[in-house]
């Protein structure tokens, strides 16, 4: 028996094929995540902020896996603050995974445990290793959908509650029309 593998499309980064799931996560779903909550309360909830496409052949908290995905992050603003994805530690904090960009301009947004909160930029192309310990979410810096490939451990586990309760420690926004790493108070 031959299986037909699934496949990306390296212009866009979409995946085909038997398997691929897909999540979608719309403003309203994304309630708490944005500075901005007199902006985020205006705005459409049924907005698109990004999609994801998972490819997981072996059940999730399988030792020894490894996940395969592509993330679309659409262009836009909450106030002056990115269209972002929401962002994780993995649950078991010793495992890293890679992005790699596709299409699009953005910013990878790292916080390691100190709370020291850095970013690498997006361009087509850019690989970018995300290491253990460290709350990894994406922002689109541009005016076009920003996508990338993403391969993580099937153990690795998604801790969005420690994002969501303290947050990252600085947030991308755009100052005078660029983007830029700005502290919390
Ligand atoms: C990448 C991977 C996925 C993640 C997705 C969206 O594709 O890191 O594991 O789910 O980005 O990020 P988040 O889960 O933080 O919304
Ligand atoms: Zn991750």
């Amino acid at each position: 028996m031959i299986n037909e593998p699934i496949r990306v499309d390296f212009s866009t980064g979409e995946l085909a094929g038997e398997g691929v799931e897909e999540v979608c996560r719309t403003l309203g779903q994304l309630e708490g995540l944005f500075r901005d909550k007199e902006a985020w309360g205006v705005m459409n909830a049924a907005q698109l902020v990004y999609r994801v496409q998972m490819f997981r052949p072996v059940a999730e908290g399988v030792v020894g896996g490894l996940f395969w995905g592509t993330t679309f992050v659409e262009p836009g603003l909450v106030g002056d603050e990115y269209f972002m994805t929401k962002g994780h530690f993995h649950v078991l904090r010793n495992r890293s995974e890679y992005y790699v960009t596709t299409g699009g301009e953005g910013a990878l947004i790292l916080m390691d445990e100190g709370r020291r909160t850095r970013f690498e930029l997006m361009r087509p192309g850019s690989v970018h290793y995300i290491p253990s310990s460290h709350a990894h979410r994406v922002a689109n810096t541009g005016s076009s959908v920003l996508s990338f490939l993403a391969c993580w451990p099937s153990d690795a586990g998604h801790d969005y509650e420690s994002v969501l309760e303290h947050g990252f420690s600085a947030r991308l926004r755009r100052v005078d029309g660029s983007p830029f790493l700005v502290e919390e108070p």
